[in-house]
């Protein structure tokens, strides 16, 4: 009985393993055809994909320059104002201008102290003695070498009076600096103080550390008259600092003085800029002639002239040296053109990653508050290249990979890159392709091995 049972447990075993080697045999099989199939599956739709590649060149022209690049981004005015309108304004010429408007030159004068004032409060100077405002009035701060200093948990004042000022004209705002510090880390208060009109006004809350730093508090009208500061308010300010101690943070203080924003006379200005970026994968620098910068544009008024510069990288600043016109243009009420190339001088005006900045700006300062619409502004790179144009008939994508030109005396093969939709064309521009005149073949090859022939003459 049990010789027979292991017998029978023996012959399922060695059946078990015949069934694993069949099913084995049949996997291997299946993967192998299956593999042949695709394969041939493949093949069938590369060659079909092949086939069904339709395409040709259409044209082959020179071009000597590139279409034109636009503002990505909007105008920085360092002198004037936007009045309307935004960058999108400017790329395209169609009499819709974005609009800015001259503004203000303002100039800036500093005053310090000169004697006491209301309060002498702060427990403590350095040197011991000394009047406080002597110990706050250097035009460049000493630090810990003059100063005054609170050692009291109360509020305390100093203010002391001004030099008398020298400017005129219209005052745009005034502001009280204050450099000052904490002896130790801590909350401690300060505040800058001003008294006008026997008042005292105080800013809000510095928060200091344990290294001098300059606060301002700025003040756009005199609070106590609600109107533009006039001179004679200035010459009769106090300016200083209140401070409360907490803990062992003393505060500090060696200097305080004014800052007073004033324009003497109409003194109207405008000056703004932006970045435009030549695609230099299409353009490289070594293939590009010259920079052209293109303005149409208007203005309310022919006073004075205008010009257009750009950003040196070399020298860090804006100009127009070596430009083919210095002489800027005066503009109209109707829409005008000014065009200036960068000659073969372009390379110091374009950064290594095609950055140019173009600057557009006035005279000078004039009594007339000029309003400037631009329609277009752009940046345009000259060169001596060829475009050619594909057309794809076809069904399938193509991707264009190799190019010839043959003429009488060249023979030269190019890589191309070029991807072409289906019923789609592409103008394919090549900077780095000098056709010369005369009869001459092209040639372009797909990545699947098609191609097409062009013959023309130049
Ligand atoms: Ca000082
Ligand atoms: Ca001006
Ligand atoms: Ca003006
Ligand atoms: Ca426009």
């Amino acid at each position: 009985m049990r010789t027979t049972i292991g017998h029978r447990l023996c012959h399922n075993r060695r059946g078990a393993s015949t069934i694993i080697a069949i099913v084995l045999s049949l996997v291997i099989i299946v993967v192998i055809v299956s593999n042949v199939v695709l394969w041939s599956y493949e093949m069938n739709q590369l060659d079909w994909e092949k086939m069904n590649e339709n395409f040709s060149i259409t044209e082959v022209t020179k071009v000597t320059n590139s279409s034109w690049f636009v503002a990505q981004s909007e105008f920085i005015v360092n002198q004037g104002n936007l009045v309307d309108g935004s960058f999108h304004y400017t790329t395209t010429a169609n009499d819709v201008c974005e609009t800015f408007k001259e503004d203000l030159e303002y100039q800036l004068e500093t005053l310090h102290p000169n004697a006491a004032g209301q309060y002498t409060q702060w427990p403590v100077e350095y040197p011991s003695g000394s009047s406080h405002w002597s110990l706050c009035d250097e035009d460049s701060p000493d630090d810990d070498s003059t100063y005054v200093e609170n050692n009291a948990a109360t509020t305390k004042k100093d203010s002391f009076n001004l030099q008398d000022p020298a400017g005129s004209g219209s005052i745009n705002w005034i502001r009280i600096y204050v450099r000052a510090k904490l002896v130790a880390s801590g909350s401690s208060i300060l505040r800058t103080f001003m008294r006008t009109y026997g008042t005292d006004y105080e800013g809000s809350d510095i928060t200091l550390s344990t290294s001098y730093q300059d606060n301002y508090t700025q003040y756009n009208m005199n609070p106590y008259t609600g109107a533009d500061w006039t001179w004679s308010e200035v010459a009769s300010l106090e300016i200083g600092a209140v401070s409360i101690k907490l803990g062992a943070a003393l505060p500090r203080m060696t200097a305080v003085w004014v800052v007073v924003s004033y324009s003497a006379s109409p003194n109207y200005s405008l000056d703004l800029n932006c970045p435009f970026t030549l695609d230099l994968s299409t353009y490289p620098l070594d293939q590009i002639q010259t920079v052209e910068i293109q303005l149409r544009w208007r203005a309310d008024d022919t006073d004075e002239n205008w010009y257009l510069k750009a950003y040196d990288w070399t020298t860090t600043a804006y100009s127009d040296s070596n430009f083919n016109s210095t002489s800027g243009q005066v503009p109209s009420s109707d829409y005008d053109t000014y065009t200036v190339n960068l000659t073969d001088k372009w390379q110091s005006y374009v950064s290594d990653s095609g950055t140019v900045r173009v600057q557009l700006h006035d005279e000078g300062e004039d009594v007339n508050q000029t309003t400037v619409g631009i329609d277009f502004l752009g940046v345009r790179v000259r060169i001596n290249g060829s475009c050619f144009t594909f057309k794809n008939e076809g069904s399938v994508t193509l991707h264009m990979v190799s190019l010839w030109v043959i003429n009488s005396t060249v023979h030269r093969h190019y890589d191309m890159d070029a991807i072409v939709n289906s019923a789609e064309a592409l103008s394919y521009i090549r900077a780095d392709i000098n056709l010369t005149d005369g009869f001459y073949t092209v040639k372009v090859v797909t990545e699947r091995g098609n191609k097409a022939i062009y013959s023309a003459e130049v």
